[in-house]
């Protein structure tokens, strides 16, 4: 592969990862369990919904169709000036294709925040909102508010670029930082819309499978829209290294530094859930109990780099590499795992094979384990990100570190196997297979057109597994379909 051909594949892995990550989580399950999980029919608009859903065909379709045209993408999913402006046509698609994904993302943040403040059912009170809705709700905040800034930032682009404005060009007296300022204003505030969905998700499902009541509910709602609120004001964390002004390095190192308090609250209510519960090692309970592990391992590891004496010496290396993939691939990848095998009976209506589950989850765990550590190490060794090359000496890690990455897409098709096979002629799921109390579980699998043949009554806190009722809310007699 040579340099250019490298820098075309590592922008597309950038960029498809960020689409993924954002939408996918909340997208997908969140708007499919949402409107479940709170009682509701549906999304408050449906329309708009679907307007979200079908922005991002189109979005995928240029971003592949343009990465195949002579020059392809010079610049990163970060689209940094001057790069992103003086490449060619590739990189303008690329520009249109990234402004209507934040399009998409916008409304659909609008509409899960309406469908959450407007459509509970009667009794579910904010204080009886499964965690993984407040989740949702959270990362619904974000994306609303900040995906505004990202898109602000590729139209001034593609405004220098068609009219000849210069916001980023200093030619014409404009500056490239300006354009990392807005950028990372949404961007960093972007990794949250991935991770909160995902810790939400983590906490449900380590409940439901300790069986136990989430230990301090509220507190971890207040460490999730903590986080929501802390996320706006990091942004130059991304900056150390850049020249930015140096008086904005201590209050950005603070504030992100910050953010490991909740985090670490959201971490000790899973312990503290678990903590001399009856577990049940499902799947989706191991992959939860792997983001525990995995990001307490990526959470641990950033400080380094919020801490800007040693980004210095980190910024760029593969040590950022190995960091973020653990929070994102250890962290919301196996969340969203966790989810698809939790709720996977829900939505097909038959059961996955445990076997091929533990065995997609440990090849996983290992794998991912073996692929990422080695990243770090090297990043120490001063190798560098998102550049073709790497010194010689490296040569054997970077071997044994495709192995295992070749090895953890191995896995995959574990997973894909099984889900399709077992869609096709597992055997057939109860409505609730885990028995568990949430509303998801007291309708029939897979769900009937409207959700609910009733609209149910809440009565008990979604965890109370403790008072002998079956479910914390009663969906009226001739509950449909099972
Ligand atoms: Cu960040």
């Amino acid at each position: 592969m040579g340099p250019q051909t490298y820098n075309t594949v590592m922008t597309m892995h950038g960029i498809v990862m960020i689409a993924v990550s954002v939408a996918v989580l909340i997208g997908g399950l969140g708007n499919y369990f949402v409107p479940l999980l709170i009682g509701a029919e549906d999304m408050a608009f449906p329309r708009l919904n679907a307007l979200s859903y079908w922005l991002t065909p189109p979005v995928a379709l240029t971003l592949v169709v343009a990465s195949l045209l002579p020059g392809g993408y010079t610049s990163g999913w970060t689209v940094y000036p001057p790069l992103s402006e003086r490449g060619g046509i590739p990189m303008l698609l690329f520009l249109l294709a990234f402004i209507t994904f934040g399009l998409s993302s916008i409304i659909g943040g609008l509409n899960f925040l309406v469908t959450v403040i407007r459509l509970r059912a009667p009794g579910m009170t904010w204080g009886r909102l499964p965690i993984f809705v407040w989740g949702v709700f959270g990362a619904s905040m974000l994306s609303l508010i900040f995906t505004q800034f990202v898109a602000t930032s590729l139209i001034m682009m593609v405004l220098d670029r068609v009219t000849g404005m210069t916001f980023f060009g200093p030619t014409g007296g404009g500056t490239a930082l300006l354009y990392q300022h807005i950028f990372w204003a949404y961007s960093h505030p972007a990794v949250y819309v991935m991770i909160i969905p995902a810790f939400a998700l983590m906490l449900e499902i380590v409940a439901h499978f300790a069986r136990k009541p989430l230990f301090g509910y509220k507190w971890a709602v207040g460490a999730l829209m903590f986080i929501v609120g802390e996320s706006g004001i990091v942004w130059a964390h991304h900056m150390f290294t850049s020249g930015m002004s140096d008086y904005l390095a201590a209050p950005f190192m603070a504030s992100t530094e910050l953010i490991s308090i909740p985090t670490g609250i959201v971490f000790l209510t899973a312990l503290a859930t678990i903590w001399q519960g009856k577990m049940r090692l499902n799947t989706p309970m191991l992959f939860a109990l792997g983001v525990v592990f995995n990001f307490t391992i990526g959470g641990l590891t950033g400080i380094f780099n919020a801490d800007a004496p040693t980004d210095f010496h980190l910024q760029d290396t593969y040590w950022v590499v190995g960091h973020f993939h653990y929070t994102l691939m250890g962290g919301e990848i196996f969340a969203l795992l966790a989810g698809i095998y939790y709720w996977f009976p829900k939505m097909t209506g038959r059961m996955y094979s445990e076997g091929l589950g533990k065995l997609h989850f440990w090849i996983t765990f290992v794998s991912l384990n073996v692929l990422f550590t080695p990243m770090m190490l090297v990043g120490l060794y001063g190798m560098n990100r998102r550049i073709a090359d790497y010194p010689p000496e490296l040569a054997g890690t970077n071997f044994f570190m495709s192995i295992s990455g070749f090895i953890l897409a191995a896995g995959f098709l574990v997973f894909v196997y099984n889900m399709l096979a077992s869609w096709a002629r597992g055997p057939v799921a109860s409505a609730n297979p885990w028995q568990l109390r949430t509303l998801e579980w007291q309708t029939s699998s897979p769900v009937p057109e409207h959700n609910f043949a009733h609209v149910p009554q809440v009565t008990g806190h979604p965890y109370d597994y403790a008072d002998g009722e079956p479910a914390h809310g009663v969906v009226a007699a001739a509950t449909a379909g099972d």
